[in-house]
C-alpha cells in the first residue's frame, strides 16, 4: 500500500472572499461528498478530518466590500497559515480544501514556516497580479505575488515577516489566461511557466518531468491545484472558465508524475463551485487526481 500509515490531515477553508462569484465556499462539502477521506484512506493513508476553519460569511461584511474583503481574508489566512504550520509539526500532509485561490497565501505560508518548499501551481491563471495592476481588484488574482513579497503588506506580512517563496521554488502548469500587466509582471518574474501552448507543443509527460526536475533542489513539494487549470468542458463547477484546459487524462498524468518524486508534502484543492457544477463531478474528478497524487496506480 503507497499510503502504508502515512498521515494526511483535511483542512477545510470555505472562503469564498478572493473573487466575486458565490458558491466556492461550498467546495469543502463537495469534496467529502465525493468521499476525499475514503478514497485515501484506501490507499492505505491514516485520514483525519479537522473539519473547516471558521470563515465569515460575505453577507455580514457588508463594509469591506470597497476594500474586496481584505481584512477578513488577511484573518482566514493567518488561521491557515497556523492550521498548516501544525499539521507539519505533528507529522501530517495537510490537504487543504478552498474555497478559492486566497487560501493558498495561508497554506503555502504555513507549510514553509520550517524550511522551503517547492511549489507547482496548477492553473488556467497566473493569480500574479498586485493591487495596481489587477483589472478585478479580486485578492485570489494576486495570491502568488503575494506569496513572492509583491502586493499588499497585510498579505506579504502574514504568518512571519517577507516573502514565502523564491522565484526558483516555483513552476506554473496550465497557464493560459492573463492580465495584460499581470502578463508582463510574470514574463520578467523569471518563474518557469508551461503554459497551455508549451503543454500542446511538448506533450503533458515533458512538461511534468522538466517541472518536477526544476524543484529537485528542494525535498518537499506543494500542489496548488485549481480546477480551473482543466477544461471546462469536463469540470464545469469552478467559479472562473477558462476553455482550452487541460484533459482530465493530461491533468491524470501531471498527478502521476508528480507522485513518482515521492516528495508530495502538502496540497491544495481549490476553486470549486459545486452551485456551478453537474451532479458534483468537478469534485469526484478532483477527488480522483488527489488520489493519483498520493500514490494510486492503475497498475
Ligand atoms: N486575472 C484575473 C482573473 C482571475 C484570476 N484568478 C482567477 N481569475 N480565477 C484577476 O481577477 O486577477
Ligand atoms: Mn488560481
Ligand atoms: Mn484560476
Amino acid at each position: 500500500e503507497v499510503g502504508s500509515g502515512k498521515k494526511v490531515r483535511i483542512i477545510g477553508v470555505p472562503v469564498d472572499l478572493g473573487q466575486a462569484q458565490r458558491g466556492v465556499d461550498l467546495g469543502p462539502g463537495a469534496l467529502r461528498y465525493a468521499g476525499i477521506a475514503d478514497r485515501l484512506s484506501g490507499l492505505g493513508y491514516q485520514v483525519e478530518d479537522q473539519g473547516n476553519l471558521d470563515v465569515p460569511v460575505r453577507d455580514v461584511l457588508g463594509g469591506e466590500r470597497e476594500m474586496h474583503y481584505l481584512p477578513s481574508i488577511r484573518r482566514v489566512c493567518d488561521a491557515v497559515y497556523q492550521a498548516g504550520r501544525r499539521a507539519v509539526e505533528d507529522g501530517f500532509l495537510p490537504l487543504f480544501m478552498g474555497g478559492d485561490h486566497s487560501m493558498a497565501l495561508g497554506s503555502i505560508g504555513g507549510v514553509t514556516h520550517h524550511e522551503p518548499v517547492g511549489v507547482i501551481w496548477i492553473d488556467a491563471h497566473g493569480d500574479f497580479n498586485t493591487p495596481q495592476t489587477s483589472p478585478s481588484g479580486n485578492i485570489h488574482g494576486m495570491v502568488l505575488a503575494a506569496l513572492m513579497g509583491q502586493g499588499f503588506p497585510e498579505l506579504v506580512q502574514l504568518g512571519r515577516i517577507g516573502p514565502k517563496l523564491q522565484v526558483s521554488d516555483v513552476v506554473m502548469i496550465g497557464i493560459r489566461e492573463l492580465d495584460p500587466q499581470e502578463r508582463q509582471r510574470l514574463k520578467e518574474s523569471g518563474i518557469a511557466t508551461y503554459t497551455m501552448r508549451e503543454i500542446d507543443e511538448r506533450g503533458m509527460g515533458t512538461v511534468a518531468r522538466e517541472a518536477v526536475e526544476r524543484l529537485e533542489h528542494v525535498s518537499r513539494l506543494h500542489v496548488s491545484l485549481d480546477l480551473d487549470a482543466l477544461d471546462p468542458l469536463e469540470v464545469p463547477g469552478v467559479g472562473t472558465t477558462s476553455p482550452g484546459g487541460l484533459t482530465y487524462r493530461e491533468a491524470q498524468l501531471l498527478m502521476e508524475i508528480i507522485a513518482d518524486s515521492r516528495r508530495l508534502a502538502s496540497l491544495d484543492i481549490v476553486e470549486i463551485n459545486p452551485i456551478l457544477d453537474q451532479r458534483n463531478q468537478t469534485a469526484k474528478i478532483a477527488v480522483e487526481l488527489a488520489a493519483s497524487l498520493l500514490g494510486s496506480r492503475i497498475l
